[in-house]
């Protein structure tokens, strides 16, 4: 017996954890259960580490989040040695990022890749998970932990005739890891969310002809990427520690944005108008949605930072039919994902780009040739869906998870999904989730949330093994209170009405609820805390 099964207590199964995914959170909760002891094994689709950042391969693929804030905060060496060459990292910076932590933290010897976990069954009798791969390989041990990512499900629109066209298409998150060289070549590309409005700038440099087929405008921002400063990147490091804890105690989990304090309707035009200028000019997402208190939470206020931004398109898309199809007027700022862009406006400027609405003119079919819309035939070589993902819920709902041959977690998220706190789901016992839905998580700086769940995990199964219990489960009174908590603050913001991915509008037939928690990062990790000094409220554990 190993010293950690010692420790453990644990013999009759392989590992004590078992980790679905080696993205970001399921790295961090590897290297994080591995150092108190426990036996881990992490199973990855990818055939190496990165989620995310290892399929979006995309043209232009960057964060949305400065790179001194998306990172790792649980090693201070780490954080203060990498340099981030620029403001924003690029999808390559990144995932060499973390491989570089991989590495660093011999984190691969724990991680089997190439392998897909097709069901995750759990049985009380034994208080065993039991996972089956695709290499029809068993494995099992007590906890189990789902690492599987939010948008991880790339989903393609059911176009009949797809079979039959003669050129190539690529789906944004599952981009050919030896990229596509697109030059002389004409392409469409469907889809304008951030994939789309990332790439299609650099789509548009290559390609003889570019179609943007858009069914909805998204809000963009300019990113304003560059080189990272060496001041500001010596200061943020100087300053590390207070930043990451003042992180915490911020909705969106980035620090360094002192929150806003009156309202775009208490102050003048001119004034409100110089304020969105300036957010304007130093670039971000939080800069801006931050210029006033109530812009996620009054109409009459966001439409001030709608309008201004509309305006701007309007200055920057030369031909007006154009500019006024790029307008957003279907949702207010900031309730759908707010994008970051380089030059993305601008691009319809160009002599080789063509804007398509398919709002009014669908797109029937694909045909061997391009693709159909009622208006007429479009010749292509290629297309790009940027079509996006099943989110929060799909990569779950895709492995056959239950316990005790009870409902599977898709039959119990057939409504939409409910859990406690994002962490739990009530009949699922010893499984986590890190940023499941009901959590901040894709409302946050994603590493930051991923660190909080791993840390809490953590000492709760500390805890457990300290007190000699082993079994943890969400209580159904508290999920239905959490979710309807979840609820609630979502109704009090201006969210619920954009039909976007966060109430999953983007799948056909998949329910309506607003999956990730908007109550902040603050009031969240509040509440988590105060779960655990109430003795793990909520939880039974035996
Ligand atoms: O996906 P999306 P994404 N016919 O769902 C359109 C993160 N991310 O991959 O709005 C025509 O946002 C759809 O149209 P509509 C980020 O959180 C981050 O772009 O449904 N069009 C929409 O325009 C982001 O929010 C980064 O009407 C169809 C687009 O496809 C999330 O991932 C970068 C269609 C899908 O947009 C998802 O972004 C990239 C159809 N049948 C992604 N079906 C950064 O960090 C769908 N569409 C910067």
């Amino acid at each position: 017996m190993q010293d950690t099964e010692i420790q453990s207590g644990r013999s009759n199964s392989d590992y004590d954890v078992l980790i679905v995914g080696a993205g970001v959170g399921g790295l961090y909760a590897l290297h994080k259960l591995r150092g108190l002891g426990y036996r881990v094994h992490v199973v990855e689709a990818g055939d190496d580490v990165g989620g995310t950042w290892y399929w979006n391969r995309y043209p232009g693929c960057r964060c949305d989040v400065d790179s001194l804030e998306y990172s790792y905060s649980f090693n201070d060496d780490l954080q203060q040695e990498w340099h981030w060459p620029e403001r924003y990292g690029t999808q390559g910076e990144i995932l060499k990022y973390v491989n570089h932590v991989a590495d660093r933290f011999d984190l691969r010897r724990d991680i089997e890749f190439k392998t897909r976990v097709t069901s995750a069954h759990y049985d009380s009798a034994s208080s065993l998970w039991t996972l089956k791969t695709d290499a029809d390989k068993t494995l099992t041990a007590p906890f189990c932990i789902m690492a599987t990512g939010n948008l991880s499900t790339p989903r393609t629109p059911d176009y009949a005739g797809i079979e039959t066209f003669k050129g190539k298409w690529y789906h944004t998150g599952l981009w050919p890891h030896e990229g596509v060289d697109f030059s002389g070549q004409r392409v469409g590309i469907i889809g304008t969310g951030s994939s789309g409005v990332q790439s299609i700038p650099h789509i548009a440099e290559a390609a003889k002809h570019l179609h943007v087929f858009q069914r909805t405008a998204n809000f963009s921002l300019p990113a304003r990427n560059g080189p990272l400063d060496p001041d500001i990147e010596r200061q943020h490091k100087s300053e590390y520690p207070e930043r990451r804890r003042a992180a915490y105690d911020t909705p969106f989990g980035i620090a360094g944005y002192p929150p806003p304090t009156h309202s775009a309707l208490e102050v003048s035009e001119e004034d409100r108008n110089r304020i969105y200028e300036e957010k304007w000019t130093a670039g971000g997402s939080i800069s801006y949605l931050y210029a006033f208190n109530d812009l996620l939470t009054n109409v009459a206020a966001n439409d001030t930072a709608s309008e201004f931004v509309r305006n701007k398109i309007r200055a920057m898309v030369k031909d007006p039919k154009t500019a006024e199809l790029l307008c957003p007027n279907d949702h207010p700022i900031g309730t759908k994902r707010l994008i970051l862009d380089t030059h993305y406006y601008e691009t319809y400027n160009r002599d080789n780009v063509t804007l398509v609405d398919v709002r009014t003119d669908p797109i029937d079919q694909i045909t061997e040739t391009g693709l159909r819309t009622a208006e007429g035939d479009f010749e292509l070589d290629a297309i790009v869906f940027a079509t996006g993902f099943d989110a929060m819920t799909g990569a779950m709902k895709e492995i056959d998870i239950r316990a005790d041959g009870g409902p599977s977690i898709g039959d119990k998220w057939q409504d939409g999904p409910r859990s406690y706190l994002g962490l739990m789901v009530a009949g699922f016992p010893n499984m986590f989730m890190i940023t499941g839905p009901q959590s901040p998580g894709v409302k946050s700086q994603m590493i930051l949330s991923c660190e909080q769940h791993v840390d809490w995990i953590a000492s709760c199964l500390n805890n457990m093994r300290e007190t000699g219990r082993n079994r943890i489960a969400a209580e159904l009174v508290a999920e239905d209170d959490w979710v309807e908590h979840n609820n609630e603050v979502a109704d009090s913001t201006l969210y619920p009405l954009a039909n976007s991915w966060y109430v999953g509008a983007n799948i056909p037939g998949k329910p309506r609820v607003f999956m990730p928690y908007v109550g902040g990062v603050t009031a969240y990790k509040a509440k988590c805390d105060e779960v655990v000094a109430n003795g793990y409220e909520g939880f039974v554990i035996e």
